[in-house]
C-alpha cells in the first residue's frame, strides 16, 4: 500500500493488530524502538475527524505502552491526490461540525449519542501527547493550521518542510478556539506578541518565518524531512531514558501546575521506590518490625 511519498518503506514495519485503521497509519521502525504516526487523509489537508481522533489515541496509547518505543514521530501524509499539496493536519473536519460537537459521519445531522455530545476529545490527544515519557516529534511536510496547528505546539519537537511547511492558526476564523496548550503554551514558546498576532491575525506563515518565530526547531529540504526526523529519534535513543522521561516532565512542570508536579511527583515516587531505603519502609511494615533506617544518612 502507498503510505505517503515521503515514506521510506526499508525503515518501517506494519504495527499487528493496527490492520483496521482508515484514518491514521502507524508503523515502527526496523528496530521497533521508533513509532511513525500520520493523519492519512491527505484530501482534505489532514483534517481530523472523531473516528481520526479515535484511531489517533488508540495508537498513540499503545506507543506509550510499548517499553522499546522512546520516541514517536507524528506527521501527515501526501501529497494529496487532488491537488498534490501537503499537510501535517489542517484541524477539525468543518463539513461534519455540528452545534454539539463533531459527528461521526456526514450522514449525521447531528451528534446521536448525547453521551458523546460536544465532546472535544483532541484535547485528550494532546494530554496525551504531553503527559507521555516519550519524546514526541513533530514532522511537518504541509499545512499545520486550526487544531493541526495545535498539535505541534503540543509536540516535544518540531521539524517543518521548507518547500511545503506552512502555519496558520485558522480558529478565529472559524469560530473555535483553543484556550489551552494551542493558545497558553504557544505564547510561553515563542512570546505573547507573536502568539497573538498568530491567532488575532491569522496569517499565513512559511516554515523559516515560524523557524525565526522560535516555533519549529529546524527546516529542512522536504526530502530531508523523514530522514531528519528518524535520525533525531534515533539520536535520542542514545540518551538515558530515565534522563528524557525526567528532563520532559520537568519542561512540562512549570507549565502544567499541580497536574505537572503530580506527574513529575510520580516518577520521583517510582525513582524512590527502587532504592534500598524505600524496601526497608515496605519490609519493616510486612515484618511488623521498627524500620531501621541507619544505613541511610540524611544526605547534604
Ligand atoms: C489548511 C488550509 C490553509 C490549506 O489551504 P489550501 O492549500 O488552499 O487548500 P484548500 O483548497 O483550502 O483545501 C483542500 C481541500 O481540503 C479541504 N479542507 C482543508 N481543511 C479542511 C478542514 N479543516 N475540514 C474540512 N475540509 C478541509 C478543503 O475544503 C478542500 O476540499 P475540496 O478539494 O473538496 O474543496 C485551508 O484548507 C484551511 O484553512 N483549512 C481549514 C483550517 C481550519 O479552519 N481548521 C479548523 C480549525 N478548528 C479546529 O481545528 C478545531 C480545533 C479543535 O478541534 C479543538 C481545539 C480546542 C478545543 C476543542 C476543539 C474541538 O473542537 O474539538
Amino acid at each position: 500500500m502507498h503510505v505517503s511519498d515521503l515514506f521510506d518503506a526499508a525503515e518501517w514495519r506494519d504495527v499487528p493488530g493496527f490492520e483496521a485503521l482508515t484514518d491514521i497509519t502507524y508503523h515502527h521502525d526496523v528496530n521497533g524502538q521508533v513509532a511513525r504516526i500520520a493523519f492519512n487523509r491527505p484530501e482534505v489537508r489532514n483534517a481530523f475527524r472523531p473516528r481520526t481522533v479515535d484511531e489517533l489515541y488508540a495508537v498513540l496509547d499503545d506507543a506509550r505502552q510499548n517499553s522499546r518505543i522512546g520516541v514517536v514521530l507524528l506527521t501527515g501524509n501526501g501529497p494529496s491526490p487532488k491537488d498534490g499539496g501537503w499537510a501535517f493536519c489542517s484541524g477539525g473536519d468543518q463539513r461534519i461540525r455540528g452545534r454539539d460537537g463533531y459527528k461521526y459521519s456526514e450522514s449525521e445531522t447531528t451528534v446521536q449519542d448525547t453521551a458523546r455530545s460536544g465532546r472535544l476529545h483532541i484535547l485528550e490527544v494532546q494530554r496525551l501527547i504531553r503527559m507521555m515519557p516519550k519524546v514526541v516529534i513533530a514532522v511537518i511536510p504541509g499545512w499545520a493550521a486550526g487544531g493541526g496547528h495545535s498539535l505541534h505546539v503540543v509536540c516535544d519537537l518540531s521539524i517543518a518542510s521548507a518547500e511545503h511547511g506552512r502555519f496558520k492558526q485558522t480558529d478565529a476564523d472559524v469560530g473555535s478556539f483553543d484556550a489551552g496548550y494551542g493558545s497558553a503554551y504557544f505564547a510561553r514558546q515563542i512570546g505573547q506578541k507573536f502568539a497573538r498576532e498568530v491567532f488575532f491575525l491569522a496569517e499565513e506563515y512559511s516554515a523559516e518565518r515560524a523557524y525565526e518565530m522560535g516555533a519549529v526547531n529546524r527546516v529542512v529540504p522536504h526530502a530531508d524531512l523523514e530522514p531528519t526526523a528518524l535520525a533525531w529519534a534515533r539520536t535520542i535513543l542514545t540518551k538515558s531514558p530515565t534522563a528524557i522521561r525526567m528532563l520532559k516532565f520537568a519542561f512540562n512542570a512549570v507549565d502544567d501546575g499541580m497536574v505537572g508536579q503530580q506527574v513529575f511527583a510520580g516518577e520521583a515516587t517510582r525513582l524512590a521506590y527502587g532504592t534500598d531505603e524505600a524496601l526497608e519502609g515496605r519490609d519493616s511494615f510486612l515484618e511488623k518490625r521498627a524500620p531501621d533506617w541507619s544505613p541511610y544518612p540524611w544526605q547534604y
